[in-house]
């Protein structure tokens, strides 16, 4: 008896391993679902085993739960429960909704990660399971779901994409040396993995003058995944014909203003796989407001801005970055001329200055990647001394919906 007991609860895993693995299965569809979400979903039948899993692979394409029924139904199971990273669809979008899916099943329970904040689901999926005699239960593992989706809610929440402030620098804060020379700065396991972040991502920008010092070419050709859209901001179309990131192996978005002369500017737009869009400058610059607007609307949910400092400097002054990845080299170059990884106008109090929170350490050959979420308008009061605190892990992540969670321990993405 005792012998049946232990093998019963051998055959089928917990909850929170059950959540784990569906967020394991999400993550497969890393830079491919752009705008779309990453979600996963595993079905388990009473015995609590595994009878069916799905991912998300692709906007357009079907959503997580779909792809675990029709496992399921493959398998010739009957399904009990389900666990879903995010809460399933009750639209009509490109597929039908998934918690319609899910009733029809006859499925008995559903565990979700967290609510959808898209507003054409935002809490119905849930709300109309329940009406169908569904038990449900959310936020089993929402910090974790919320971290690997951070930039799919920031652009279904704030109508802007969600923005990664990236830059290589020595242990002294400089991108460049005195001389500006900039290359090299981190070893090749930190090149590779930016070149991972680039897939990660659905555009890349950078300013006129990175263009114009390294013809740069913005590609991911370190990676494997598609190439994100180029973006280069060039308010008065300096940009050279010839530049390499001008070249067709990814398209080109060059932003300038409105005073560019036509001879250029037709010779651009001639140029295949690359787009001109003009913008009325804001005090002689680019208005990264009104850009943000037009990405978002172009589906661009994410962007990754690779400099150089001034541009860095643009998007920090005006509040714009979720996310900063620091690669930070064991090098010392020192001069006042040298660049700091981050120009323009700065914050002037350091009591007002923006946080990085829930930072994670990465370790790349000799250098170190530093990441994490940039929050802004923060007061800290700074004390002399402060409790010790050994948790630095995330494991306090900001809910991205706003909404409480019950969050068990959980695998970091
Ligand atoms: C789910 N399961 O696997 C995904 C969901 O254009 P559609 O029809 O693909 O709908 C996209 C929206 O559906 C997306 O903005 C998000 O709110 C939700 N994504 N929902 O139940 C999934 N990928
Ligand atoms: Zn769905």
């Amino acid at each position: 008896m005792e012998k049946e007991k232990e093998s019963k609860k051998e055959s089928g895993a917990g909850d929170l391993q059950l959540m784990e693995r569906a967020l394991e299965l999400a993550a497969r569809g890393r830079g491919t679902t752009s705008p779309n979400p990453m979600v996963g979903c595993v079905i388990t039948d009473s015995e609590g085993a595994v009878v069916g899993e799905g991912w998300h692979e692709k906007a357009g394409q079907a959503h997580a739960e779909v792809r675990a029924l029709e496992d399921l139904a493959s398998r010739g199971k009957t399904g009990h429960t389900a666990y879903v990273t995010l809460e399933p669809c009750s639209h009509f979008g490109r597929t039908g909704p998934c918690c319609e899916a899910l009733i029809r099943a006859g499925l008995k329970r559903v565990v979700v990660a967290m609510t959808d904040p898209n507003p054409l689901v935002a809490g119905r999926g849930v709300r109309r399971m329940e009406e169908a005699g569904i038990k449900v239960e959310t936020g089993l593992c929402g910090s974790e779901a919320a971290r690997l989706n951070e930039k799919f809610l920031t652009w279904i929440t704030k109508r802007r994409p969600f923005i990664s402030l990236k830059y290589a620098m020595t242990l002294d804060g400089k991108i460049t040396t005195a001389s500006r020379d900039s290359h090299f700065v981190t070893g090749p396991e930190a090149h590779r993995f930016s070149h991972g972040l680039r897939v990660e991502h659905d555009a890349i920008l950078v300013g006129i003058g990175t263009i114009l010092d390294d013809d740069s070419q913005l590609t991911a050709r370190l990676a494997e995944g598609p190439n994100p859209l180029r973006i280069v901001l060039d308010s008065r179309g300096r940009i050279p014909l010839e530049a390499a990131v001008l070249k067709d192996d990814a398209d080109t978005l060059l932003v300038t203003g409105e005073d560019v002369a036509p001879e250029k500017l037709a010779a651009l737009e001639r140029l295949p796989r690359v787009e001109v869009l003009r913008l009325p400058l804001a005090e002689g610059r680019i208005p990264l407001d009104r850009l943000m607007e037009e990405l978002a609307e172009r589906q661009v949910a994410s962007v990754l801005v690779e400099g150089g400092s001034r541009v860095l400097g643009s998007f920090l002054d005006s509040g714009l970055a979720d996310r900063v990845y620091a690669f930070i080299a064991p090098k010392l170059v020192g001069g006042e001329k040298a660049l700091p990884a981050i120009g323009g106008r700065g914050i002037g109090r350091m009591a007002d200055c923006a946080m990085v929170e829930n930072p994670e350490f990465i370790p790349l050959g000799r250098d170190l990647l530093w990441t994490g979420r940039v929050v802004f308008n923060k007061k800290e009061t700074v004390t002399e001394e402060k409790p010790s605190r050994n948790d630095s892990s995330g494991g306090e992540a900001a809910a991205e919906d706003g909404k409480e969670r019950k969050d068990g321990p959980c695998l970091q993405d």
